[in-house]
């Protein structure tokens, strides 16, 4: 057997076995949400004719000709009864592109799409594209909203030197995209810009992060609010910040909403992302909490710190420390696939259901924002637990 075959035969058997291998529940819940084994999308799941010239005659080593690095930040939504996410795929040239990928049970077996899509651009070509937050929109379109990040063209000299601002694109099918002109704001930069399911005072509604540079917020960030009379031409001409950064919390640098937040009978559920400065770098949580019915701006529920932390194998990858999640799905029977990506590396889910999440908001503790209310919350339990047991 010539080594292409051998090389072949072995890429084919390991991504089968890969493929199709069951996911199971870690031994530990924390009662809010459930952990599983595996990773759900790696890198090693991106099909081999996207990477490998399979022709033995061009390629008689079978060597990798184009290398992905990373699979991670997925928008996720339910269509056509299979649990569908938008991954970023990363490759080893560090641009990121999105490929679509599906499940029938949300947990394993999570399988690309043909191609990867195909992004339409507007006349500025984005040098690179990222974490899409898919929303199923009452007018009838999928929207994905995302980061196209270009050069600064404002800094010559400084290659690093990078803008960030939210694109935007709609489609039916998950396979033809319309792209449409780039979200306006009056703030610097923008990234982590979803769009709210429903109008709101028959406008559509943006949750944004408007901040000053390309990593750090500066004095802008927290999660912004603000209305736009369509996504033909998308301007957001009035911005508030409704969810801030707060000193020593865990989001205390920056933060950002996460998906599309989930409508429940108590209010919308929201997933976001929280930073804080170590001396090990930065390190990022996720977060929840919930918001008004008729005014989705409006915080009623903030339990104290994180809902997801980097676990074990989690904590370390390209970007270590590092929980993101910009996905998330319920079924029918009011489960939630939480999907988040670790390290900026892979992909994994939680699942936990609505009716969990909403008791983790309303009966979780506030941050008290000192050490000694946190003293005095956990001592107000233990007395309530005394008059039970
Ligand atoms: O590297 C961690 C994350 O950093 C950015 O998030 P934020 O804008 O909140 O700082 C994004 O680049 C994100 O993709 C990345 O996972």
């Amino acid at each position: 057997m010539t080594i292409f075959k051998k090389r072949l035969d072995n890429l084919t058997n390991a991504q089968k076995v890969l493929i199709s291998r069951e996911n199971s529940p870690k031994e530990h819940s924390n009662g809010i949400y459930q952990r599983y084994v595996n990773p759900i999308v790696t890198p090693e799941h991106i099909p081999l004719n996207w990477r490998y010239d399979l022709n033995e005659q061009s390629n008689p080593f079978c060597m990798e000709r184009i290398g992905v690095n990373a699979t991670l930040n997925s928008g996720a939504i339910r269509f056509n009864h299979k649990f569908v996410i938008v991954v970023r795929v990363e490759g080893n040239d560090r641009k990121s592109f999105f490929a679509v990928a599906e499940s029938d049970n949300g947990i394993d077996n999570f399988t690309f799409w043909e191609r990867p899509v195909v992004m339409p651009e507007t006349d500025r070509p984005d040098t690179n594209v990222y974490d899409m937050r898919l929303t199923q929109h009452e007018d009838g379109y999928i929207y994905g909203l995302f980061c196209t990040e270009r050069k600064d063209e404002t800094m010559p000299h400084d290659t690093s030197a990078a803008e960030a601002q939210c694109g935007i694109a709609r489609t039916k099918d998950l396979i033809n995209w319309e792209r449409l002109p780039d979200l306006i704001t009056h703030s610097g930069q923008q990234r982590n810009v979803v769009l709210h399911p429903e109008f709101v005072d028959g406008k559509y509604a943006l949750y944004t992060r408007p901040q000053d540079g390309f990593i750090s917020v500066g004095g802008g960030g927290g999660i912004g609010w603000g209305l736009a009379d369509s996504m033909e031409n998308a301007e957001v001409k009035e911005e508030v910040i409704i969810d801030n950064k707060v000193y020593h919390t865990i989001k205390e640098v920056k933060n950002g909403q996460g998906p599309a937040p989930i409508k429940t009978s108590e209010g919308w559920l929201h997933l976001a992302h929280g930073v804080r400065n170590t001396a090990a770098g930065l390190r990022y949580v996720l977060y929840v909490f919930m918001t008004e019915i008729e005014h989705p701006w409006v915080i009623t529920h903030a339990p104290a710190g994180h809902f997801i932390a980097p676990e074990g194998d989690e904590r370390v990858g390209d970007v270590s420390n590092v929980v993101f999640s910009n996905g998330w799905v319920v079924n029918d029977s009011g489960e939630v696939f939480i999907y988040y990506a670790s390290s900026d590396t892979r992909m994994h889910v939680a699942t936990s259901t609505v009716e969990q999440l909403v008791d983790y908001v309303k009966h979780t503790p506030e941050d008290e924002l000192y050490s000694a209310k946190s003293v005095q919350a956990i001592n107000a339990l233990i007395n309530r637990n005394k008059a039970v047991l």
